[in-house]
């Protein structure tokens, strides 16, 4: 923790002199214009918020600390014999800015591992949830459970100064992403199967640990599947609307596990997180219509136009920012390739991937035709017996968790006001664009 701390340290000097000077010396000058359009339609691609973690690119997609997925894929510590980057070296990733060496990596895994106890009244709170109650929700309320034992909220009744703000943030965020896997396994088990899985096992990494306790599948392929998982999703800019929405909660100085909860809502919505969800249940309907047909370009294509024709988004295509494939939905699909080609389920991905980017394109309106994230994922975890598809956007709240969390403790280290844009009614808007 202490090496964890002093290297989030050293880099707050040197962005905190850098928030500074540009505050100081360009705190007037012009970044972009302000259109109608920005202000009727959701703020897309204006420039209003500051993150340092991770970066998306329209066409290359998510960096990590300017470092491209794919490269994080390959320089950040393995679980041994693994070739899948460990998602807590992607967490200290993010919040150091420096690859961790493996003997840092084991001690932040055994960090997390310390703090990994769920206290009693959160598991009552699930308790007392009816099992039909989505996964999602159950887990935005546990979050709201874990809230009590907050040591950002703790620190702050007790008039902690802001510069110490940053340093009970990590606290919780480390508190968080500890207990994450463990309260979403539960969710799993509780909804979904008879009762308790697989025990909490500290000699496992992270991703491994949760996807032992998940106790759908104890072989080495899913540790490693789920581990790229993990890794992959963790971390998505500020923009989007799970992150923003905690960044917004977190500006108010509401601690991590209150800006978290209320990050979970938006993540739990079928234009965003939920989409992966969504596009299984797509997949498997899609499976079913087809009665044993070989998925072919010309059949997926058609099966589309249907989804459009009755007025659906078709989900896991599109994206707001990326104008490109994916590196999430590529990374995942080179696993897949390499361990589950001969997947009936695959193949149908495989078709859709050939079909519906030049279907949506041929229609002009989509900004972009080209699959993301969501479109592969479900197939990969139904592959690993993990089928329930409306418990895929648990797994994505838990990885997620690793970003949003880094992102709450750098918006706190270089001190971040409260947030508040302008909004204006639409009289005013025609005012403002005919004056
Ligand atoms: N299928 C059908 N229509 C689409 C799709 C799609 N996959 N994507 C966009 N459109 C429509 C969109 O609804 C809009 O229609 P209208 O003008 O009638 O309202 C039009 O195309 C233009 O939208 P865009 O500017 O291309 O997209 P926008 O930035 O507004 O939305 C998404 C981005 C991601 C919400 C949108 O592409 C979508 O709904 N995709 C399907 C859901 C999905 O995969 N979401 C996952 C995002 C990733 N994640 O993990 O969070
Ligand atoms: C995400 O991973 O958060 C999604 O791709 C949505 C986004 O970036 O807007």
């Amino acid at each position: 923790l202490a090496t964890l701390k002093g290297k989030i340290s050293a880099l707050m000097k040197e962005q905190v002199a850098l928030k500074n000077d540009l505050l100081k010396n360009h705190g007037d000058t012009k970044i972009q214009d302000v259109t109608v359009e920005m202000a009727i339609n959701g703020a897309r691609s204006m420039k209003t918020m500051v993150t340092d973690t991770s970066d998306l690119h329209e066409v290359n997609g998510i960096s990590y600390r300017g470092m491209s997925l794919y490269e994080v894929n390959k320089k950040l510590p393995k679980a041994p014999g693994g070739s899948c980057a460990l998602p807590e070296a992607a967490f200290w990733l993010l919040l150091t800015g420096e690859v961790p060496t493996d003997l840092e990596t084991r001690a932040f895994t055994d960090e997390l591992h310390r703090r990994s106890s769920v206290p009693a009244n959160v598991m009552a709170t699930l308790k007392s949830v009816p099992i039909e109650t989505h996964p999602m929700t159950q887990l935005s309320m546990c979050m709201l459970a874990l809230q009590k034992d907050s040591k950002f909220s703790a620190a702050y009744d007790a008039g902690m100064k802001k510069s110490e703000y940053w340093e009970y943030a990590l606290e919780d965020a480390l508190d968080l992403v500890a207990k994450i896997p463990v309260v979403a396994a539960a969710i799993y088990r509780r909804t979904f199967k008879d009762g308790p899985g697989p025990a909490y096992d500290t000699t496992m990494d992270w991703a491994a640990n949760y996807a032992n306790m998940l106790g759908v599948n104890d072989g080495e392929e899913f540790k490693e599947v789920t581990r790229l998982y993990l890794m992959l999703h963790a971390d998505h800019e500020g923009g989007n609307v799970s992150a923003h929405t905690s960044h917004l909660v977190g500006s108010a100085l509401s601690d991590p596990y209150y800006a978290w909860a209320a990050g979970l809502c938006g993540l739990a919505g079928p234009l965003h997180g939920l989409a992966n969800q969504e596009c299984l249940g797509w997949l498997l309907q899609v499976q079913k219509d087809l009665k044993g047909q070989t998925p072919t370009k010309e059949l997926l294509t058609q099966y589309a136009e249907d989804t459009l024709a009755a007025g659906k988004v078709i989900p896991g295509f599109g994206h707001a920012v990326l104008r490109n494939t994916d590196p999430r939905y590529i990374l995942e699909r080179e696993f897949a390739l390499k361990h589950c080609q001969n997947d009936p389920l695959f193949q149908l991905v495989d078709a859709c991937y050939q079909a519906i980017p030049e279907l949506l394109g041929k229609k002009g309106k989509v900004k972009n035709p080209f699959p993301n994230v969501d479109a592969h994922s479900g197939q990969l975890m139904h592959f690993y017996n993990l089928k329930e598809e409306n418990y895929y956007t648990v797994v994505f709240a838990v990885s997620r968790a690793i970003g949003v969390m880094a992102q709450t403790v750098w918006a706190r280290a270089i001190g971040l006001p409260i947030e508040r844009p302008k909004s204006v009614p639409l009289d005013t808007l025609k005012k403002l664009a005919t004056k």
